[in-house]
């Protein structure tokens, strides 16, 4: 073997820093990265029409051929997927490959109807392991961690997803799944955890249970949380990492893409990493379906570049953020996509005012005398939409001055976000809590009516 160059340190000293796994790849110039998904994007496609025949008849009716993709930006005369093709094509008529060829299959709950079945080979398993480590390395975590999996095991992308990865990364995988909360913080203490994954309102239960077993978990080995698969609010990663005494860290996944790990902050913590070596992302005005500038907010689309049982082209993820291909500090090239702010499909339109669950979380969490717990809950009244906001009083605070509290929170909300709302105020411990995914919204309003 050669000498070791100087540069060779460098990127060494680089990868342990920043947390590279695959440095190549998360470090590939731009220019470089687009021929690499110029070459996987045709692939793809070819893929989709060859062995799909809804892509195949949805391209001959645009009069488009696979061999038409010359460039990145041909991708936009591809037609849209939406969830609802999934749901039409039950279980398996969206595979590229015959079920038999299959190492796994995953699905969403389905609480309208179908669920929607997504499959993947033995490679699509292996990459996801892949991507999924590369996140859990860029958030901070390190072979020999011991992390502690308390997302949801089964059908659900969560449980399986951080666990292959946390193997992948030679972590020491514990495999909670959702529930037994006294149980999740007796094993943290004493397993030792370094890298806590859950969703954010779960990590919040954690560390509730935890306090009222008077366990101080900012004691604890625990540095690192990943957590995702929920919008979550800056307020409420404050909280987390106040009450959990770690770093906590978004990671951004979908099954019908994938899973957890299509995206995740680094260090910086400043936009989460898009994977741009296997997926290509877009942001779209989710009216026109025109495709926006960077740095303008509308729905994230996503191309998958090497599934190989269900390639997705141009998949309307309904998520809403923004784009940024700015240089990151950590020295990854891929683009950044900030903070999803919520789903089209959440939103509340609520007396002319459009607003997002994760708006009213915002105004909601650190202010005095309530809990981190809430729910929205929409009624109709006549033709008008109105809002009632739950939220929980903290266990000190006197029952005689929850209309207080309960008027403050109000105000806070009219002046910061513009609308009206009824609040609430609940006694300690009696909004649900979640073990995955919160309910922050409870609509009442008749069904069909929206
Ligand atoms: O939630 C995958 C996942 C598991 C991601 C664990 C991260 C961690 P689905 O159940 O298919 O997959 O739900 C996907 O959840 O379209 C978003 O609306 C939402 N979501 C996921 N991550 C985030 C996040 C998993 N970091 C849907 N911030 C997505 C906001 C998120 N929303």
């Amino acid at each position: 073997m050669g000498a070791i160059t100087r540069a060779e340190v460098g990127i060494d000293a680089s990868n342990r820093a920043h947390g590279y796994l695959h440095p190549a790849q998360e470090t590939m110039p731009r220019e470089q990265l687009a021929d690499l998904q110029l070459a996987r994007l045709r692939d793809s496609v070819r893929n989709a029409y060859d062995h799909v025949p809804m892509h195949r008849a949805r391209f001959d009716a645009a009069g488009i051929n696979p061999e038409d993709i010359r460039t990145l930006a041909d991708l936009q005369r591809l037609p849209f997927t939406v969830k609802a093709d999934l749901r039409d094509h039950y279980p398996f008529a969206m595979f590229a490959r015959p079920c038999g060829e299959l190492a796994r299959l995953h699905a969403s709950s389905g609480t309208t109807g179908k669920p929607t079945v997504v499959g993947y080979t033995r490679q699509d398993i292996d990459n996801w392991a892949d991507l999924m480590a590369r996140s859990l390395a860029a958030a901070g975590a390190r072979q020999g961690d011991v992390v502690h999996n308390a997302y949801g095991y089964g059908l659900f992308t969560g449980g399986l997803g951080a666990h292959y990865g946390a193997e992948r990364l030679g972590a020491v995988v514990v495999p909670m799944s959702g529930g037994s909360t006294e149980r999740q913080v007796a094993l943290i203490m004493d397993f030792g955890a370094r890298v806590l994954c859950a969703t954010p309102s779960y990590a919040l239960a954690i560390a509730e249970v935890a306090e009222s077993q008077g366990v101080d978990l900012r004691t604890s080995a625990l540095e690192i949380g990943m957590f995702g698969a929920e919008p979550w609010s800056q307020a409420m990663r404050i909280e987390i990492e106040a009450r959990l005494g770690l770093k906590a860290v978004d990671i951004y996944g979908l099954s019908e893409i994938m899973g957890p790990g299509v995206a995740c902050e680094c260090a910086c913590r400043s936009g989460l990493h898009g994977w741009e070596d296997h997926f290509l992302f877009e942001v779209i005005d989710p009216d026109s379906g025109r495709v926006l500038p960077e740095g303008e907010a509308g729905e994230l689309v996503i191309t998958t570049l090497t599934k190989q049982a269900l390639p997705m082209l141009r998949y309307r993820t309904r998520d809403i953020t923004r784009l940024t291909s700015a240089p990151c500090d950590c020295g990854r090239t891929h683009v950044r996509i900030l903070r999803i702010t919520g789903r089209n499909d959440d939103m509340l339109i609520i007396r002319g005012v459009n607003v997002y669950p994760s708006q009213i979380e915002a105004v909601l969490i650190g202010r005095p005398a309530i809990a981190p717990h809430y729910q929205i809950v929409v009624q109709r009244h006549g033709t008008l939409d109105e809002v009632s906001l739950e939220v929980e009083a903290l266990p000190y605070v006197p029952a005689d001055t929850y209309r207080a509290v309960a008027h403050d929170v109000a105000h806070h909300v009219k002046s910061l976000i513009g609308i009206s709302a009824d609040v609430c105020v609940k006694a300690p411990g009696t909004i649900p809590r979640s073990q995955g995914k919160a309910v922050r919204v409870r609509d009442l309003r008749p069904k069909g009516g929206q």
